[in-house]
This record gives C-alpha cells, structure tokens and sequence, in this order.
C-alpha cells in the first residue's frame, strides 16, 4: 500500500493543524507569514510529524497527545530546508519541484522565515500538558535541532565537503544531521503518551535505526552520501540492516507498532525501482 493512502488519516490531521496554525499568523507583517506558509506547504512526506504520531499511538496514546510535538518538528525540518537552501549553503534554486523560498521572497526574508519557523517550534511545544512533559521534549528536541544534533552534523558535513569521507565519518555526519531529527521525533510521540522507560529505550532504538536508514535512502535515490562510498549492493545491504534493527526494536509493541513497521518498510520501497 502506497504511503499517502496507509496514513491518510494522520497526514490529512497534520496538514488541518499545520494550516489552521499558520493561518492565525496573518498576522502583520504580511509577508514573513506568506513566506512561512510558502516553505511549509510545499509538498513534504511529512514523515517526522508522521513518526511522532505513530511513536505516541505504539505507547499507547492518542494523536491529541502528540500533536504539537509532531507540528513542531516539521516547522524545524522545514526551517532547516529553507536555510539548507541559501546561496551560503547549498545554494539550490528549486526545492521540491518549486523555487526555493528565498528565490520567491529574497534571501532576507527566508533566512528570518527560517528563524521565525524554528522558534515559532519552541512556542508551541511550551503548550504541551503536563509542564513537566513540555520541558523535557523541549529540551530533547532543542538538543536534537542544535549543535549537538542538526546543527553540529551540518557543520561536520561543511568542513569535510571537500574531502574523501570515510564510512566511519559518514556514520558520524547522518547521525546528527538527519538521523538527530528523525530519533526525537520518535522519543516525542512516546514521551507524548508518558511511555514506560523501557518503552522509551525502544523507541529511541527504533529512531536511531530509522534515521540513519533514511539518509542511506536518500543517498541511493540521489546518488550522494553513503553512494560515494559503498557501491549500489553494499549501500541498500546497509539500509536493509538498519530497517530490520528498527523494526526488531518495536516487536515488542505488538499490533500498535504496525504503522512503525509500515513506515521503515516504506524506506525500502522508495529504493525498490532503484
Ligand atoms: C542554521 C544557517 C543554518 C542552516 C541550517 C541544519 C541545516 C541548515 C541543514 C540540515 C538539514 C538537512 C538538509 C538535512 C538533510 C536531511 C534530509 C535528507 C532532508 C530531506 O527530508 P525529507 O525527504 O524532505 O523528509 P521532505 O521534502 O519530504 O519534507
């Protein structure tokens, strides 16, 4: 089953929360929530809010509780792409398909809607009930989003652009840079459904093994990253390896883990054709 179909449900919620969120932002100045609304509704998996819903319901939850986490963090991946983007970055012109949001507003106003994006993150995440709660998935996904996660990988990933990486190097790169995002959007749907700690380990596992199979992905279809490397047969042993880790971690959840399962299997098929 196709991806857009097994979670139609939770991505027709998280397009209805992120809209009518971003909606009550139109407010003056115009412009900067014109080209918020223009970065986060450009055709993205969502697949971290995705996760975060999923992790919740595996503990337990229900999608209520997990909401803003998940909403959150897709305005953090959204500002990272849209910084991503800048001339002073990657320099890419197009994003999914479409201009890049600083070619359709200018690079003033995508860097601030980048920063109004991430922070806009952290105002929502400081709804979550109980305050205790709150505060520890701040701090998870302050730490995931920063220097000892997003930003640290970006920068690791920077300064050795023009070198031969080694596997080793590559490993440490993805970890931070996309696998950092990708694990706490896992530990927020759980911590979300006040999950047992033994719950918490798992899932982290899962978010682990599931973030590095998403970069390995992302390198066969690009051809970049790991396909440096490892050749085509050694990068999809890889990712295979890492998807059946992920999915062994949330055996124990049972039928609640299924949509977990779907989604590392949903990795695989994206390099099926490959
Ligand atoms: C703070 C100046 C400044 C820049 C931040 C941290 C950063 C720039 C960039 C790192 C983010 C990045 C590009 C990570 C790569 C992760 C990746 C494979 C993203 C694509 O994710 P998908 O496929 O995207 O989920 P969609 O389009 O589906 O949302």
């Amino acid at each position: 089953m196709k991806y857009e179909i097994f979670f139609k449900k939770q991505l027709a919620l998280i397009e209805r929360e992120l809209r009518s969120s971003l909606r009550a932002r139109q407010t003056r100045p115009l412009s900067i929530h014109r080209a918020m609304r223009y970065a986060a509704f450009t055709g993205g998996k969502r697949f971290r809010p995705v996760l975060v819903l999923m992790a919740c319901e595996a503990c337990g939850g229900k999608p209520q509780d997990a909401i803003l986490g998940a909403l959150a963090i897709e305005l953090i991946h959204t500002y990272s792409l849209v910084h991503d983007d800048l001339p002073a970055l990657d320099n890419d012109a197009m994003r999914r398909g479409k201009p890049a949001c600083h070619k359709k507003f200018g690079e003033a106003n995508a860097i601030l809607a980048g920063d109004a994006l991430l922070t806009l993150a952290f105002e929502w995440l400081s709804g979550i009930q109980p305050a205790a709660r709150a505060v520890r998935i701040l701090r998870e996904i302050a730490t995931a989003a920063g220097v000892r996660g997003m930003i640290g990988g970006q920068v690791a990933d920077l300064e050795s652009s023009d070198k031969k990486k080694t596997l080793a190097e590559h490993n440490f790169i993805s970890r931070f840079k996309t696998g950092a995002l990708i694990r706490v959007s896992a530990l927020t749907g759980a911590l979300a459904a006040g999950a047992t700690a033994r719950e918490l380990k798992n899932m982290i596992r899962y978010g682990e093994c599931l973030g590095l199979a998403f970069q390995v992905t992302d390198d066969i279809l690009d051809q970049d990253g790991y396909c440096r490397i490892l050749n085509k047969t050694q990068a999809v042993r890889k990712a295979a390896r890492l998807i059946t880790k992920a999915k062994k971690a949330v055996e124990g959840f049972g039928a609640k883990a299924r949509p977990l399962v779907f989604l590392a299997d949903f990795l695989m098929q994206r390099i099926a054709h490959e």
